[in-house]
């Protein structure tokens, strides 16, 4: 490859088509880079040290912690707390929104992270990721605030994923196409491997836990069957790809196509919508998928739309190639019929 473009010279490129861009944003994005280079290196050597297994303790969902999540969380919050970039951050791994020290200058950026998706994969070595969002700050001055945290999807300015997968990429958007960059383990770059991915306008993959089934709606279950048989649009059964990691069975779908779901279900009515989070999973992957030509909704409303009431909450996630979306959306019309 005679030309290697950096994700440093790429955002670079960026920022000049936009005049009165101050850089702080490209600082940003290369401080988020510098963090997945550190995650990179320790989920790679995850089996030679003491940071697999658990934490002993739950997180705020009431799940397990492994050591690689709390690890991962704490590189991002090092990299970004004292730049200067951000207000405030909210993750996975925080009950409540996790300041800025004073200390520090308030920035003008808000960053909602998801440290380490996937991660009861991780002692069995299947590619996991990290998810990442930023907003602009809507309070005035000082901390950065709730409301700060809850804002609609639409209002992005940038939205990414590193996969730690069989190699380490970098996924972005800021709304002006979506880049894939490489990390080069030898040089310690990431490189720009894919630009301006495009998803398919529809797939023969679909991605869903079919264990939950019987838990589904019947215009869900009814779309699973017919993605199934042979009388559907292929003339022959879908293909199903799950991992059971969102953001590498998301990045799958993204280059070859296809559909994720992760349906509402009646399993525990302590979740009736479903297991994955609006601000740190649901949001960013939906305006990754719609600025590559997708499609993201909860099978009723379109994700970046919904406004959010609190920074964990819950949303059905049906996201891939527009077609295939759309159609579900047709059989899930069978689900909120009186
Ligand atoms: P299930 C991983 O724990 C995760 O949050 C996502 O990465 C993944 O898509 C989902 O949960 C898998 O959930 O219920 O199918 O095991």
């Amino acid at each position: 490859m005679d030309k290697l473009i950096t994700l440093d010279r790429f955002i670079l490129e960026q920022e000049r088509l936009f005049p009165h861009a101050t850089g702080t944003f490209t600082g940003l994005i290369q401080n988020i880079a510098f963090a997945a280079k550190v995650i990179s290196r320790e989920v790679n050597k995850a089996g030679l040290v003491d940071i697999l297994g658990y934490t002993g303790y739950k997180n705020v969902q009431g799940e397990e912690v492994q050591k690689l999540d709390v690890f991962a969380r704490n590189v991002l919050y090092n990299a970004l707390c004292h730049t200067g970039q951000l207000c405030v951050i909210a993750t996975e791994e925080d009950e409540n929104i996790v300041p800025i020290p004073e200390e520090y200058p308030q920035g003008k950026y808000v960053a909602l992270f998801d440290p380490l998706d996937g991660s009861s994969n991780i002692d069995v070595n299947v590619s996991i990721g990290t998810i990442f969002s930023i907003y602009r700050r809507i309070s005035k001055a000082g901390p950065g605030t709730v409301e700060d945290c809850l804002q609609k999807g639409t209002e992005q300015v940038c939205a990414g994923y590193i996969i730690y997968g069989s190699s380490t990429m970098l996924v972005y958007t800021t709304g002006a196409g979506v880049h894939g960059f490489t990390l080069d383990p030898s040089i310690g770059e990431f490189v720009l491997s894919h630009e301006n991915m495009k998803i398919p306008l529809r797939g023969k993959i679909y991605s869903a836990n079919e264990g939950n089934y019987k838990y589904w709606k019947k215009g869900t279950r009814k779309y699973i069957d017919y993605l199934k048989s042979s009388d559907n649009h292929l003339k022959k059964p879908f293909t199903l790809r799950y991992i059971g990691s969102l953001v590498a069975d998301f990045h799958r779908n993204l280059l070859k196509g296809g559909i994720f779901l992760y349906p509402e279900d009646t399993k525990d009515p302590k979740k009736p919508f479903g297991k994955l989070r609006l601000l740190y999973e649901a949001n960013p992957l939906a305006f990754i998928i719609e600025n590559a030509g997708g499609k993201a909704s909860t099978g009723y409303e379109r994700i970046l739309d919904i406004k959010p009431e609190d920074i964990h909450q819950r949303v059905p996630l049906i996201i891939g190639s527009r077609e295939d979306v759309e159609l579900y959306e047709e059989f899930a019309r069978e689900n909120v019929e009186k």
